[in-house]
């Protein structure tokens, strides 16, 4: 493991804390004001780094997520863990085997999971990552492989020698989380908090109701929203606000060897224009661990729907809490200049590492 640790000095924004396009739902609350997250206003802190474990399905946004992770002076990334996902555990194990060497993540281990949902058919989006999982991109082979083990011993072990200390961020199908659930309940406890890339209030991508990662395994999702914590939800509502523009890719290009890996990534996952282009969704779930002032965040009771005709994978949010304990964060607007920026800082700290 890494061992980066000690605090990192951070400035904290006041203005756009509710910033954004607002979107439909109930009045919103700072990101400080649920969750156990410092309040925006306590400016100037001084910040721990935050250990997080990474479990994903890279995946180009997982790619890109996985780069601001690395560029992160106040990440300690303990581990990553892999899902079938975007392209089978095979693939998306080989890329974050590819991908840990490329953004010289040191020794983090990379540990497999499951290759499938639960209980469904497999669902794969090779059609938007190709066949690779990284577009076109070709990463030098690496040269260590994965660890020993599964993803789901992983997360447990890891979970139950720091409580209280680790993030779970979870950007690929929730299979891996609810395996971890199911076997060891106490994860929620020992957990820092749960932030995933997934689902949305408003819309579906991979159909008109569902979102990719949630579709993938909703009996998985459903378990995970279900087991008692607060689950920090980064939707499709925010990171379909994430979009690499032309702007963006101006800015990524000059990035030496990182460019090599954004660029052509950001080109295959999407078309390019001056206000649109592809959405890193998974990055804004780091970004959120970074900097959670960056989004507008609201507390619901979201339940998972598993069993729709049409709506299967949806997940179904309510804000309108009456008696009932929200089991749910949800993002509702980002902060998009300050989400450019961030990323873009990160990503140049770690381009001056990769040369
Ligand atoms: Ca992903």
């Amino acid at each position: 493991m890494r061992t980066r640790r000690g605090t990192a000095s951070r400035q904290c924004g006041t203005a756009d804390v509710f910033g954004g396009n607002r979107r439909p739902g109930p009045p919103p609350i700072g990101p400080g004001s649920f969750g156990g997250t410092a309040r925006p206003d306590l400016c100037v802190s001084s910040v721990p780094v935050k250990k997080v474990v990474i479990d994903c399905d890279p995946g180009i946004d997982d790619a890109l997520a996985l780069a601001l992770a690395a560029g992160s002076p106040t990440l300690d990334v303990v581990g990553v863990t892999t899902v079938g996902g975007n392209v089978d555990l095979s693939l998306t194990t080989a890329n974050a085997l590819a991908l840990r060497e490329f953004l010289q993540m040191g020794d983090v281990p990379v540990t497999p999971g499951s290759a499938g949902a639960l209980l469904r058919q497999t669902v794969r989006a090779a059609h938007v990552h190709g066949a690779t999982g990284l577009g076109d991109v070709v990463l030098p082979a690496p040269e260590r492989g994965p660890s020993e083990g599964h993803a789901v011993d992983f997360i447990i072990e890891t979970l139950r020698a720091a409580p209280g200390e680790i993030t779970l961020v979870a950007v690929g199908p929730l299979t891996n989380i609810a395996l971890a659930v199911r076997r060891e309940p106490r994860v929620v406890e020992w957990a820092r908090d749960l932030v995933i890339m997934g689902g949305s209030y408003t819309r579906g991508n991979t159909n008109p109701a569902a979102e990719f990662n949630i579709l993938a395994d909703p009996e998985a999702a459903a378990i995970v929203f279900e087991a008692g914590w607060t689950v920090k939800m980064l939707g499709l509502d925010v990171t379909l606000s994430a979009l690499v523009t032309s702007a963006v890719l101006d800015r990524m290009r000059p990035l030496g060897r990182l460019a090599e890996l954004l660029v052509p990534a950001a080109q295959f996952y999407g078309v390019v224009t001056a206000d649109g282009g592809p959405a890193i969704h998974d990055a804004c779930a780091v970004a959120y661990v970074l900097e959670p002032s960056l989004f507008t965040c609201v507390p619901a009771v979201v339940n998972v729907e598993t069993t729709g005709t049409y709506t299967r994978g949806m997940t179904v949010t309510d804000f309108r809490l009456r008696d009932r304990r929200p089991n749910a964060l949800v993002a509702t607007s980002l902060d998009v200049k300050r989400f450019w920026d961030l990323v873009m800082e990160r990503y140049e700290r770690l381009a001056g590492r990769l040369g």
